[in-house]
């Protein structure tokens, strides 16, 4: 038996020693964004002389950070549309990528405790079934039903009158996400470059002509930039204002127990969620840190917070040990609807806006993005989602439906 260190097959990722002095598209950000973009560049375009520059590592943002819930229950058609594409996306992933992803179909609960939340769930419920989703308001002994251990009563104080049910709703394993896409834009010649941070970006009489970087200077007249919380860093440099600005949110996981949750559970009134991962542990989360912060430490607030409202619902588990806690950067944006495609510098794309519900928009982001590289022009799920649409007041308003409270 001989160990060949020399050559060793790559696990996941080939290595490069060196950046190359031109790339045809450089992507900054290797979250699953970015990945999957030049995945699909690759694999749908024949574009592979492309690069992914990523400051820290591949997955290391919110895309590692995040609590995995997919679903396509949103509010306006805009929103509906492009999350169904990314959940019929998801279903064939693992068998593209050849990798579990861990993709667990759980059905999604909305829950409601008052009247107008209730009116908001009819809504999406109406707007989802137009487009063919299948989405239902149901009443309380349905959610007792899939979740025989709730307190419906929440305490006596919010009871559950209802909820959205969204049987399409999943999760899955966040890193693989990023893994496979990572591998499968490598194995078509795709450059990935971690510990590699963009510093600046050279723009001449409006078009992109190159990026500067911790290791150097790369000339490109296409830069996508997929950073998430990082966005109005990279926006300074290009000189584009946008309404982007940046938010904590947190989450927790506790430690592994038996399974008795399948759904995945969420109160907007009470600003908690809760589904039960594949480990057993249950993953929890909470609204945004309410204040502007560039930063990811995790604060005894969030645990106490998050845990008395869980308790309102569950409080069988008083006893159970909160096992870590982590926070990420959300990029949010006015209308809770994500920023996406070309800018008015020639050459320089947007997957920004991400928020808290990006992670199940990867696949679809990802392909559209890729369209919208390869042929300089908006693909049309996305024309919804346009920078332009804050200065011409015309407003995606996804806040009922983007995630828990805000
Ligand atoms: P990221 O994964 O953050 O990738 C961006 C990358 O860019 C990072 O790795 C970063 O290091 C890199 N970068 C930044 N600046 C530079 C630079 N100058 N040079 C080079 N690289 C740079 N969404 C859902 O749909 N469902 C959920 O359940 C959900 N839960 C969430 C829970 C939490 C706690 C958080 C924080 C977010 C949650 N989200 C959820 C939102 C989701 O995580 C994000 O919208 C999504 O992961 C964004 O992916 P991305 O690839 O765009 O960004
Ligand atoms: O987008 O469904 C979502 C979500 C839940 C928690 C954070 N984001």
């Amino acid at each position: 038996f001989a160990l060949n260190k020399k050559h060793p097959e790559p696990r996941m990722f080939n290595f490069h020693e060196k950046l190359k002095s031109s790339y045809d598209v450089v992507i900054i950000g290797a979250g699953g964004h970015g990945l999957a973009a030049a995945y699909y560049l690759a694999r749908d375009y024949g574009i592979t002389n492309v690069c992914v520059l990523e400051k820290g590592y591949i997955g290391g943002g919110n895309t590692g950070r995040n609590t995995t819930i997919i679903r396509s229950n949103y509010l306006t058609p805009e929103g509906v549309k492009f999350y169904d594409e990314s959940v019929n996306l998801w279903q064939d992933l693992s068998d593209d990528f050849d990798l579990n992803l861990f993709y667990a179909n759980r059905g999604h609960f909305t829950l409601a405790h008052t009247d107008s939340a209730l009116r908001t769930m009819r809504w999406r419920a109406e707007v989802n079934k137009h487009y063919g989703v299948d989405s239902e308001v149901v009443g309380p002994e349905v959610v007792k039903e899939a979740a025989p251990m709730i307190d419906i009563s929440c305490g006596g104080h919010a009871p559950i009158l209802g909820a959205l049910y969204h049987a399409p709703g999943s999760v899955a394993r966040h890193d693989a996400v990023a893994w496979g896409y990572g591998r499968g834009a490598d194995q078509r010649g795709v450059e990935i470059h971690q510990q590699t941070e963009v510093l600046g970006i050279d723009v001449q009489a409006g078009k992109v002509k190159g990026v500067k970087t911790s290791r150097g200077y790369i000339s490109t007249n296409k830069v996508l930039c997929a950073v998430a919380g990082s966005t109005p860093r990279i926006l300074k440099m290009v000189d584009v204002k946008s309404p982007i600005y940046i938010h904590p949110l947190q989450a927790m996981v506790s430690e592994p127990i038996k399974p008795w949750l399948d759904p995945i559970l969420v109160s907007g009134s009470l600003h908690v969620y809760i589904s039960q991962s594949a480990r057993g542990e249950l993953v929890m989360g909470a609204s945004l840190d309410p204040y502007e912060l560039h930063g990811t430490r995790s604060t005894l607030d969030f645990v106490e917070g998050l845990t008395t409202h869980m308790l309102e619902m569950f409080p069988f588990l008083s006893n159970v040990k909160v096992m870590r806690q982590w926070a990420g950067m959300a990029d949010m944006t006015p209308d809770f609807a994500p920023v996406m495609g070309k800018t008015p510098v020639e050459g320089f794309y947007l997957d920004s806006g991400w928020g808290t519900w990006g992670f199940k928009a990867t696949p679809v982001c990802g392909k559209t993005m890729a369209h919208t590289v390869a042929t300089d022009s908006d693909h049309p799920l996305i024309t919804g989602f346009s920078l332009d649409r804050f200065r011409n007041y015309a407003l995606t308003g996804e806040k009922g439906a983007a995630s828990v409270g805000h």
